[in-house]
């Protein structure tokens, strides 16, 4: 029989879940992809603490099937964007096709990703596909939904925690378990660069659609 335990639930008052609701949708609204970093050091508990609260998300039988690996040391950080840029110079010069490049071009995105190197964090959130028990194979249920929650949260939580992400997904990603020499069962999902804006940063005018095109109330 599975153990169970009373509900911790905080239960608010009318007026506080107003105002927080609102507060968050505030907040999480200013939130920006950027591409432009600037060197300065990040606190490393502000990474630890987002990186808990991802991994309080969700997943498919509790499996928890993600590992957050935290890239700060330059020497490993160079070595992941000369293998990123080497795939995206052929990712853009030839593999894309020409409607990939016109969807893009609004972005002004290229194959050079300097900010691999200046970024002082890099988080990469590698997929558990399986579990290994022994030479067992344990099977992972909703792999892909569980990580993209967690991922969810863990670019709400840096955000919260007053820094900027790229979500990056170099194509393809397979040389980041090489250089982070990471174990079979776990695959690259999302190459998140985490810092300060530089301080000249800009980011495409891009509006959000409006809620009416996103939200349907059944009547
Ligand atoms: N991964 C490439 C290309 C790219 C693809 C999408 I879809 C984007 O939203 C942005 C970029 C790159 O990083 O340049």
């Amino acid at each position: 029989m599975p153990e169970f335990i009373p509900l911790h639930f905080d239960r608010l008052d009318p007026a506080t879940q107003s105002t927080r609701s609102l507060e968050f949708r505030q907040i999480m609204a200013q939130r920006r992809t950027i591409r432009d970093f600037s060197p300065e050091p990040v606190p490393f508990e502000l990474i630890e603490n987002a990186i808990a609260t991802a991994a309080s998300a969700p997943s498919g039988a509790n499996q928890q099937p993600w590992r957050f690996v935290v890239v700060s040391d330059a020497e490993i950080k160079h070595q992941i964007r000369l293998a990123a840029e080497a795939e995206e110079r052929e990712n853009y010069e030839s593999r894309f096709p020409q409607e990939w490049l016109d969807a893009l071009a609004p972005f002004g995105t290229n194959w050079e990703k300097p900010f691999l190197d200046i970024c002082p964090y890099l988080i990469v959130v590698f997929r558990i596909d399986y579990g290994l028990d022994g030479d067992r194979k344990i099977k992972h249920y909703y792999v892909q939904e569980s990580v993209g929650i967690a991922c969810g949260l863990l670019l709400s939580a840096l955000h919260l925690a007053g820094l900027a992400t790229l979500t990056h997904t170099p194509s393809p990603m397979g040389f980041l378990t090489q250089i982070l020499n990471r174990p079979a069962n776990e695959r690259p999902f999302l190459l998140i660069p985490v810092g300060y804006p530089a301080p000249d940063a800009q980011v495409p005018a891009l509006p959000k659609k409006p809620l009416s095109e996103v939200m349907t109330v059944t009547s």
